[in-house]
């Protein structure tokens, strides 16, 4: 790390730098993402972005008296170098170190402890409102948003009452890179790049200041009648519209690589005392030319690279997400009313593939999973069946048009969650361990939790069979292992692995299968015979769960997301219901936040490990008593159950 990065504790020592010296510290913070990114994964391209935009907000306002927000949080790495946590970025996303997005417990420099796009504006106009309540007006709000953010919802909901209220000190800096993962597209993009094209229009204001002022007695007055039409001016030049005729106050287009450039407006924003949009274009992947090449995606977020060439470390094995990737593609060859839906991650979620097999049947809908899932209810309608694709995590925000939009209205629509279940490095809000609690209480949604590659794409093709309600796979995050295949399916549940007796029958769901597949034969060895199923469609379950659970003296549940109204749960339900008082344990993701590490890690904190799991069931299976031996044991075996173990 160079003494100048290693000098920064807090953004009050950026004053002590000229503009060149900023310049070279900028290109210092650069080489400083690179090399520690390229080591452990992260956001690379949007903070390359956003290094002199980060370092100009950092020297024109003061933090933490003035509140600096950062939507999504992905590009706030510069923010926690200038804030005195460059040393962390050496376990950047790591137990232990940093994390990859603001995180209170770090700085008082960070406020959102976000991930989730375009909830900042939200932020700031609360903040900003708090501020002025309290009456502290010496304090400024600055809210960096990014035009992928724009295009979610909850930012225009923001934007409208922020525009309604005159006396905030809220400054919105758009950074405009013309990119989400992928372009940026829609409406909002193309106004945004109308915008950009007026470069010239602030320095033709500022020619015509210099000549008016210059004329004695009228200069300054015809000027401001000048400033005063400018929104008239404006549109002769680019529509001005809407930013304005919102009521908000737009300063822009700005270079945001020119340090002193963006100081300029920040200032001028800062004195305006109500709420300014400052319009910054930037250039995501800047200085690194790995990252600027890459045409998809601009390096958005890396894995573990070169950092020379950009190139990943290791090759990554088939994951499940290429899976589900190459089926849609085969079934988007047979089935013309298919339709893919993205929320701008057609690259992470697979649907790259087919939007270049069948470009016109595939749809970015941008940072809109809630307008995602209700407009697939509308292509429903029509006759089609859309498949909209997002992370697990990411389906939590169009709850209610799950449940409203598309499930009461019994829409044909399958939604497909990637990063289900723990995922890890990203942090407490990117893991996906709720969506089988939420999904749980959707009347006609079916759900299927596939174990394995080929369920993927068995259930896949299930799903989109369905066209008189809505269903939805998921499978989580990485590298997918080996089939699990069963020997014997009944009623739709695969029975993966025979106990020698019936002491516990393990019901795993998705891809803990070969967990509990190994945790049964290690209780084996203990004297426990357990028969583990795999369900598949976890929603509805099948009848049939209760007469084979009947047989057994206990019954364990795993599964990878909360405990708390999660599968075991509707399990247990549905055993009461019956009348079954076989004993009912459950092993899962506890009600808690849990914060960023490997998954690895935190699944075997959890006790989500093959030792853990059989010890657990030779603990459960001990501690039935014989006398509380359920009565259905009296009923005779099935036949067809060998009871030797088989793998
Ligand atoms: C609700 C939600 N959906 C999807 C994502 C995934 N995501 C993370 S960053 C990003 C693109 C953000 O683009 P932009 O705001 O322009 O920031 P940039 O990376 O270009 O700086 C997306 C889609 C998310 N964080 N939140």
């Amino acid at each position: 790390m160079s003494k100048r990065l290693e000098s920064l504790q807090s953004p009050a020592d950026l004053a002590k730098f000229s503009y060149p010296e900023l310049e070279e510290l900028a290109g210092e913070i650069r080489g400083f993402l690179i090399e520690k990114v390229s080591k452990s994964g992260g956001h690379l391209g949007p903070n390359l972005g956003v290094v002199e935009l980060t370092i100009a907000i950092h020297r024109t306002f003061e933090s933490p008296k003035d509140t600096v927000l950062f939507d999504t949080g992905h590009q706030s790495y510069v923010h926690k170098i200038l804030t005195g946590r460059a040393q962390g970025f050496d376990k950047l996303r790591q137990r232990g170190g940093i994390a990859g997005y603001p995180n209170r417990a770090e700085s008082e420099h960070d406020v959102i402890e976000n991930s989730h796009a375009s909830t900042a504006l939200s932020w700031a106009d609360g903040i900003a409102r708090g501020n002025a309540i309290n009456g502290q007006s010496d304090r400024t709000v600055v809210c960096v948003v990014g035009d992928g953010a724009l295009t979610g919802g909850m930012s225009w909901e923001a934007l409208n009452n922020i525009a309604s209220s005159e006396n905030l000190n809220l400054i919105i800096v758009v950074n405009d890179n013309e990119r989400s993962y992928s372009p940026t597209i829609g409406g909002l993009a193309t106004y945004l790049s109308t915008l950009r094209a007026t470069s010239g229009y602030e320095k033709f204001l500022e020619w015509g200041k210099g000549v008016l002022e210059k004329t004695p007695v009228v200069g300054t007055p015809i000027f401001e009648t000048l400033h005063g039409v400018k929104k008239g001016i404006k549109d002769i030049i680019a529509p001005q519209g809407m930013f304005e005729d919102l009521g908000l106050k737009y300063l822009g287009p700005i270079d945001g690589h020119d340090i002193g450039a963006v100081e300029k407006s920040l200032q001028s924003a800062k004195h305006f005392g109500a709420p300014v949009i400052v319009h910054v274009i930037t250039e995501k992947g800047r200085g690194y030319a790995p990252a600027v090449n890459d045409e998809a995606e601009k390096f958005h977020a890396v894995g573990i690279v070169d950092p020379v060439t950009g190139i990943p470390v290791s090759k990554s094995n088939p994951s499940w997400t290429s899976v589900f990737s190459d089926e849609l593609v085969s079934l988007g060859a047979k089935r013309k009313d298919l339709v893919a839906i993205t929320a701008a991650m057609l690259g992470p979620t697979g649907l790259d593939k087919f939007q270049e097999h069948f470009p016109e049947r595939t749809i970015d809908v941008g940072i809109a999973e809630q307008h995602a899932a209700t407009s697939a209810a509308g292509l429903a309608f029509t006759g089609l069946h859309p498949v909209v694709a997002v992370y697990s995590t990411f389906l939590n925000r169009a709850f209610d048009q799950l449940l409203l939009d598309v499930a009461l209205h019994k829409a044909g629509v399958t939604f497909v969650l990637d990063r289900a279940g723990v995922t890890g490095d990203d942090g407490p809000s990117h893991h996906g361990i709720w969506d089988l609690a939420l999904t749980g209480i959707v009347p006609t949604l079916h759900v299927a939790a596939p174990r394995d590659g080929e369920r993927v794409r068995e259930t896949l093709r299930e799903s989109i069979d369905i066209s008189d309600a809505p269903s939805l796979i998921r499978f989580p995050k990485g590298a997918v292992g080996p089939d699990i295949p069963a020997f014997e399916r009944r009623d739709g549940i695969d029975v993966l692995y025979r106990g020698e007796s019936a002491d516990i029958l393990l019901i795993s769901i998705g891809a803990m299968a070969h967990l509990c597949v190994e945790a049964a034969a290690q209780a084996y060895r203990e004297g426990v015979g357990v028969t583990v199923i795999d369900p598949r469609w976890v929603k509805p379950l099948p009848a049939s769960l209760v007469t084979m659970a009947r047989r057994y003296k206990s019954v364990v549940v795993v599964e990878d997301g909360i405990r708390h109204g999660g599968i075991a749960s509707t399990i247990s339900e549905m055993f009461r219901d019956a009348n079954l008082g076989v004993p009912i344990h459950s092993i899962g993701v506890p009600l808690t936040f849990i914060e960023h590490s490997k998954r690895s890690e935190i699944l075997s904190d959890l006790g989500i490990t093959a030792k853990n799991i059989s010890n657990q069931l030779v603990t459960w299976s001990s501690s039935v008593k014989d006398d509380l031996t359920p009565a259905a044991m009296q009923l005779p075996l099935d036949e067809s159950v060998d009871r030797k173990p088989n793998r």
